[in-house]
């Protein structure tokens, strides 16, 4: 039978079968060795599980993917799949404790343009002062790309509205820093899951990685929720250069305008994405972004 996989820790798999059922099954020989390989079975994944002889579950086989949330290390020369089949991905920042990093919003970005999943910005934390401030900037540089972001507070209930509308229907991700509330956004949403959140550092206003594991968690009104462990580091370890371009919807728009083809929008004659740069038509942050990725990705 069909399931997904919700969780998986100590080489087991525990799977939410259609019939409704949870079990919890291990990994078939071959997907054991797959894994060791690097291509791990990560939450989301859709799945065939069959019952052995002396009655115990095994995953069989791996459906293909639709979407992917992928981790590379920043410098790091290895992709890892984080989950599978999202809908949507909310990169959530705080407006301060910790404060904002736009270059890692952008990364983020360029993951979820990479892996086909809708990005979302969850502007966290609105209670804080000078958060309104924040908010407009974020909102200048990344509402006329496309990005929706969402202003809210775990703490005050603000925004809980639609919050909800991205988090009750479909799969999605919750990803940023550590410490910006990400937890505490699902236990403002529904409390019952009691998802355990975390001091923040005082000496570094940061968070202390108090999630550890990812899990998918099914929420009351009807979603499904991955719940990820925070990082900073991310990269676009194994991206083709030539691609980097199209997961910037503000480049993706012009470079059919650039006179080459395969134009890096670097140094190249006639680019219209540099045009558009010198006439302010994108932010400095943004082109900085892409530069900063190029220069990292592969060759
Ligand atoms: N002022 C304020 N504090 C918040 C808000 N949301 C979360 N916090 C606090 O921020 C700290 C970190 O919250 P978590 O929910 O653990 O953060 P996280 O993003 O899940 O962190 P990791 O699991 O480490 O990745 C806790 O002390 C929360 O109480 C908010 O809306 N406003
Ligand atoms: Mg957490
Ligand atoms: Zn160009």
């Amino acid at each position: 039978m069909n399931g997904m996989v919700h969780r998986v820790g100590g080489g087991v798999y525990t799977v939410v079968l259609e019939s409704g059922e949870t079990v919890e099954a291990s990994l078939r020989g071959r997907l054991k060795l797959e894994q060791r390989e690097g291509d791990q079975v990560v939450i989301g994944d859709r799945v065939r599980v069959e019952v052995t002889g002396d009655g115990a579950q095994v995953v069989e086989e791996v459906l293909p993917r639709e979407t992917t949330i992928t981790r590379s290390r920043f410098g790091g020369r290895t992709v890892k799949v984080l989950v599978a089949n999202a809908d949507r991905l909310l990169v959530v920042v705080a407006a301060s404790q910790p404060k904002p990093r736009r270059d890692l919003i952008d990364r983020l970005l360029v993951v979820a343009e990479l892996g086909g999943v809708v990005p979302v910005i969850v502007l966290n934390k609105m209670d804080l002062g000078g958060a309104t401030e924040v908010a407009e900037e974020l909102e200048q540089v990344y509402v006329p790309l496309g990005y929706e972001v969402l202003r809210v507070s775990a703490q005050a209930g603000e925004g809980m509205e639609r919050l909800s509308t991205q988090l009750c229907e479909g799969i999605a991700a919750l990803a940023g820093p550590s410490g910006v509330g990400k937890s505490s956004l699902v236990n403002a949403l529904e409390p019952e899951h009691e998802l355990r959140t975390g001091e923040l550092s005082r000496k570094r206003g940061t968070g202390r990685h108090t999630t550890v594991t990812s899990s998918l968690i099914q929420l009351r009104c009807g979603g499904l929720v991955a719940d990820t462990p925070g990082f900073s580091d991310v990269g676009v370890w194994g991206v083709p250069k030539e691609e980097l371009d199209r997961c910037f919807p503000e480049l993706r728009e012009l470079q059919s305008e650039c006179r080459f083809r395969e134009c890096s929008h670097l140094h190249e004659p006639d680019c219209a994405v540099r045009r558009a740069f010198d006439d302010g038509a994108i932010d400095s942050g943004r082109f900085e972004s892409y530069r900063t990725l190029y220069e990292e990705s592969a060759a």
